[in-house]
């Protein structure tokens, strides 16, 4: 037995990840309930994704004055964002400002890997263990791991014989890299991809793009926030707050109520060049069927392609770009600044994977079917096991010492993305099952945990020790996931990581609850409502 391997006192509870979801939850158990509470974090500090993803570009969709906490008026008025949509090295101070004004750190263990949890039925306790070998026994245990924090690096053969260096988007060097001078090459055209291949041109002496799937993007029209809109911000955040909440996915505006087709194709043509000229992801609002009608998402997948065919000058490369195989959103629509007006400059090419396969990595670079890419660098923008991954690493045991592993063998069985079968207090904040990725994160981060602090503040009303989401009502869950995915165009992209077709062998399910954040809120809301239907609670 090491020094460390010992068990540490009797914790209520124990967080796993110190990004938006662990901190708020970190602040919600220890200074709202009194709770005894340990955070467990990877990282050296706060940030989560973003202490991660600091790829060159690296920036969010959602607008920064909708990316922030809205559980307190004094952090809205104390923070002011500088840009439409912040950067990683921006939203990394804030989350370190929240951090520090709650006094959050002290309560987290950092650079400590969760390497196993397990049940203990008997004591209705969770045993955690960390690579150090120190075992945690607690009451309840809560993944806040994230959904894209486990990074997908596809297995080439080759890669270990290259002789440059290469990249994960996701396993950034936090001192940077400094491209100037070198012929790199990126895979991967997903969000990722779009917004670094920009910025990486800038430096590089030349750079290769390697397609698989083209991709849809909308400009950001990113830039510097005014006086006045940040004094809104600040002003108003009620009604920012109130917008957030009643539309299905969490962004700080409404989606049009009128239908793609009942405008005459001139008329939808000026809602779409209005659209675009606004940027992000509030082109997706045009209209209120572009993700339930084929037909009006062939009207927005058409402008796009159109306007793709004509910023890029090359006829091969605008082809290429805009031969897009799936319809508009179905995969999570990048945004983006100048990435298509990117391949106009001489020396960025793009290569068409899907055509000519990438067969090896050599030490010289990358080896196609019919041609040999000299490189100094490869940039891998190749996404996430999104999702189940980050949390089947915590491998957990639940009752009769099940493994998550075999309950998820066919897909994250789950009730409301909150809760797993025969792992009885055991939480996930917006883990699969829940709306989370389809919606402005922070939005869904907070109902979440707001909702596990209220359910763990009820059980100790009520002097009640065990909460377990029921078989049945999970069974049900997943129905009503499915459902909702199918009444929409998400499944048809196929390669998409929401249906987990981005990760050779994982089970094809469509993981994220589709039917909208403000419906699954009011869903929530009632099953508290009725003595927390569909868990069992003792
Ligand atoms: O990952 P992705 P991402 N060989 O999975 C290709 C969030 N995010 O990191 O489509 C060759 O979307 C793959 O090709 P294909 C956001 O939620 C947000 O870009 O599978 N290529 C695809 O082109 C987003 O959805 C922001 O055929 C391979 C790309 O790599 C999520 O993160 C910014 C390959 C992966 O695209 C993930 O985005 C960035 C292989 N073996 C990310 N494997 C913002 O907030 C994969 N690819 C703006």
């Amino acid at each position: 037995m090491s020094a460390n391997d010992q068990v540490q006192h009797q914790l209520d509870a124990v967080i796993i990840g110190a990004g938006f979801s662990g901190m708020y939850q970190m602040h919600c158990l220890r200074d709202r309930l009194g709770l005894s509470v340990l955070g467990l974090e990877m990282a050296e500090g706060v940030g989560g994704t973003w202490y991660w993803n600091r790829y060159p570009g690296a920036r969010c969709d959602s607008e920064s004055h909708s990316y922030s906490y809205y559980f307190s008026e004094e952090l809205l008025k104390t923070w002011t964002w500088s840009e439409r949509y912040p950067g990683y090295a921006e939203i990394l101070r804030y989350l370190n400002f929240v951090a520090d004004r709650y006094d959050l750190k002290r309560s987290f263990k950092f650079k400590t890997k969760v390497v196993s949890a397990h049940y203990d039925e008997a004591a209705n306790c969770w045993e955690v263990c960390t690579d150090d070998g120190t075992r945690y026994r607690t009451r309840f245990l809560i993944s806040a791991v994230g959904n894209l924090s486990s990074a997908n690096i596809p297995t080439i053969p080759g890669l270990e014989q290259f002789k440059g260096k290469w990249y994960h988007t996701g396993q950034w060097p936090h001192e940077g890299v400094d491209f100037s001078g070198l012929r790199v090459g990126v895979v991967g055209t997903g969000s990722t991809g779009i917004q670094a291949i920009p910025v990486i041109a800038e430096q590089a002496k030349t750079l290769t793009v390697f397609q698989r799937t083209a991709n849809y993007s909308i400009p950001a029209h990113n830039g510097p926030l005014d006086d006045a809109f940040k004094a809104y911000c600040k002003e108003r955040p009620e009604e920012i707050r109130a917008i957030m909440h009643a539309t299905p996915n969490g962004h700080p505006f409404y989606i049009s109520e009128t239908l793609a087709l009942s405008r005459s194709e001139e008329e939808r043509r000026t809602i779409y060049e209005k659209a675009w000229e606004k940027g992000g992801l509030r082109f997706r609002a045009s209209f209120k069927d572009l993700l339930s009608s084929e037909a009006a998402n062939q009207t927005a997948a058409e402008f796009i392609k159109q306007k793709i065919r004509k910023t890029v000058k090359d006829p091969r490369k605008a082809q290429l770009l805009s031969d897009i195989d799936h319809p508009f959103a179905a995969k999570r629509p990048p945004i983006d600044t100048n990435y298509f007006e990117t391949y106009n400059l001489d020396h960025v090419d793009l290569v068409n994977i899907r055509e000519d396969p990438i067969t090896s990595i050599v030490n010289t670079g990358i080896q196609t079917k019919n041609a040999l890419f000299e490189l100094d660098a490869i940039v891998f923008a190749t996404g996430f096991d999104a999702m189940t991954r980050p949390v089947l690493n915590l491998n957990l045991k639940g009752r009769h010492g099940q493994k998550l592993e075999d309950a998820w063998h066919a897909g994250p069985l789950n009730y409301l993305g909150l809760q797993v079968p025969g792992f009885p207090n055991f939480f996930m904040v917006t883990g699969p099952g829940s709306p989370g990725v389809l919606v402005n994160m922070p939005v869904a981060i907070e109902q979440h945990v707001e909702w596990i602090s209220d359910c763990i503040a009820h059980m100790r009303a009520k002097d009640l020790h065990h909460v377990e989401a029921q078989a049945q009502a999970s069974a049900q869950w997943m129905q009503e996931v499915n459902q909702a995915a199918a009444a929409t165009l998400l499944p048809k992209a196929k390669h998409s990581w929401y249906l987990g077709a981005n990760i050779p062998g994982k089970p094809r399910v469509f993981m994220p609850y589709a039917g909208g954040m403000a419906h699954y809120r009011k869903r929530c809301e009632t099953i508290t409502a009725n003595g927390y239907e569909g868990f069992l609670m003792a």
